[in-house]
């Protein structure tokens, strides 16, 4: 299998709540490597820009408000699998049918605020890493 990498996201009301740490030892617990991470606080026009697949939903304007009302830390996993790896940790979108064990069944606070987000796909991942690092930020 070959070895993939993702873009994961600790959002806003994981930050603020001093849970960084506790996330990442979720993602090397599972094999999962950070090979790039950094603290950022998002525009809501940045917010935007990234979360534009989703720019016709209902919830898009509150995404993107609160992807920008706290920092964020945007990083790389690694690993074989990575992309559906990181989901499997990640859990359920609503926390109510997360799974024992995930990330979002732990911590988060409600379908919104999930404290995590992961890309779906090989192409979206990407396109994803690219949003956030350049190619010498990424250490294998
Ligand atoms: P993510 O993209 O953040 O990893 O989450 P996901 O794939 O599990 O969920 P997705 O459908 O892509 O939705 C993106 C984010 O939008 C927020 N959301 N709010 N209020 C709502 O009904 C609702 N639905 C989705 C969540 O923060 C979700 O992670
Ligand atoms: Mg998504």
């Amino acid at each position: 299998m070959a070895i993939e990498r993702t873009l994961s996201i600790i959002k806003p009301d994981a930050t603020r709540r001093n849970l960084t740490g506790k996330i990442n030892a979720k993602f090397e617990e599972a094999g999962l490597r950070i090979v790039a991470q950094k603290r950022i606080h998002l525009t809501k026009d940045q917010a935007g820009k990234f979360y534009e697949v989703h720019k016709e939903r209902p919830f898009y304007d509150e995404l993107c408000s609160f992807m920008a009302s706290e920092p964020v830390v945007a990083q790389v996993l690694e690993g074989e699998r990575a992309i559906a790896k990181n989901r499997e940790v990640m859990g359920a979108t609503n926390p109510a049918n997360a799974a024992d064990g995930t990330i979002r069944k732990e911590f988060a606070l409600s379908v919104g605020e999930n404290s995590v987000h992961g890309s779906d796909a090989p192409e979206t991942a990407a396109q994803e890493i690219s949003f956030f690092f350049a190619g010498l930020e990424i250490v294998g």
